[in-house]
C-alpha cells in the first residue's frame, strides 16, 4: 500500500516539473517482495530515504497488486496562449488555449479554480496593459478539441505568464472540454 501525494514524488523527478504518483500497480504487477512502507516526503528531497518513513508493519495490505509508480512528465517550454471565438483568434474575448511554445500544438485549460486573478494573466500575456480581466462561465464558451494541458490553475494574478502560476502538471486534469476556460480583456 503506497500512500504519498504527487508533490511527495517530485523528488524522484529531478529534472522534470511533473510527477505523478500511480497505485495499485499500475506499471505492473511485481514479482518482488513489496515493503510496507509509506512516505512522507515534501518534495524538496533529493531521495527517497531522505523522506520519514513509516513502517506499515505486517498487517499492511501490500501485496504485489499494491507497487507503487512513478510517471514524470517532461516539462514544457515557455507556454504562449491564445483567445478563440467563433472558430478564430481574438484579441479580448473567448476560449483560452494554451502551447508550450517549443513543441507546437495547442491544448485548453480546465475552468476548475479558474478566475479574474488567472484571466488577468492571461490577458497581460497577450499583450494588454491597461484591462479589466474577467472570467467566460462555462456555457459562453465553445468547447475545444484535443489536449487539455492545464488544470487548477490558480495565479496570484501578477505573474508575467502562466508558468509561474500553480496548477496540476502539464497535461495532467480530470475534466471534459466542456469546462473549457475563457477569458474577456476589457481593454480601457
Ligand atoms: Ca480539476
Amino acid at each position: 500500500m503506497a500512500s504519498y501525494t504527487s508533490l511527495s514524488l517530485a523528488s524522484l523527478c529531478d529534472s522534470y516539473t511533473g510527477a505523478v504518483g500511480l497505485q495499485r500497480s499500475y506499471f505492473g504487477k511485481s514479482n518482488v517482495r513489496v515493503a510496507p512502507f509509506t512516505f512522507h516526503c515534501n518534495g524538496v528531497e533529493n531521495s527517497p530515504l531522505e523522506c520519514v518513513r513509516e513502517d506499515l508493519g505486517d498487517e499492511a495490505d501490500c501485496d504485489s497488486y499494491h507497487t507503487a509508480g512513478v510517471k514524470c512528465i517532461p516539462a514544457p517550454g515557455p507556454y504562449e496562449v491564445r483567445l478563440i471565438k467563433d472558430g478564430v483568434p481574438n484579441s479580448e474575448e473567448g476560449r483560452v488555449e494554451v502551447r508550450d511554445r517549443n513543441a507546437g500544438h495547442w491544448g485548453t485549460i480546465c475552468s476548475d479554480g479558474w478566475d479574474a486573478r488567472s484571466a488577468t494573466v492571461v490577458c497581460r500575456m497577450l499583450g494588454h496593459s491597461r484591462f479589466i480581466a474577467s472570467v467566460m462561465d462555462d456555457g459562453d464558451v465553445t468547447p475545444g478539441s484535443g489536449a487539455i494541458y492545464l488544470d487548477d490553475v490558480s495565479c496570484r494574478g501578477d505573474e508575467l505568464s502562466l508558468e509561474q502560476c500553480y496548477s496540476r502538471p502539464w497535461t495532467v486534469h480530470n475534466c471534459r472540454h466542456e469546462q473549457d476556460a475563457g477569458v474577456r480583456c476589457i481593454l480601457l
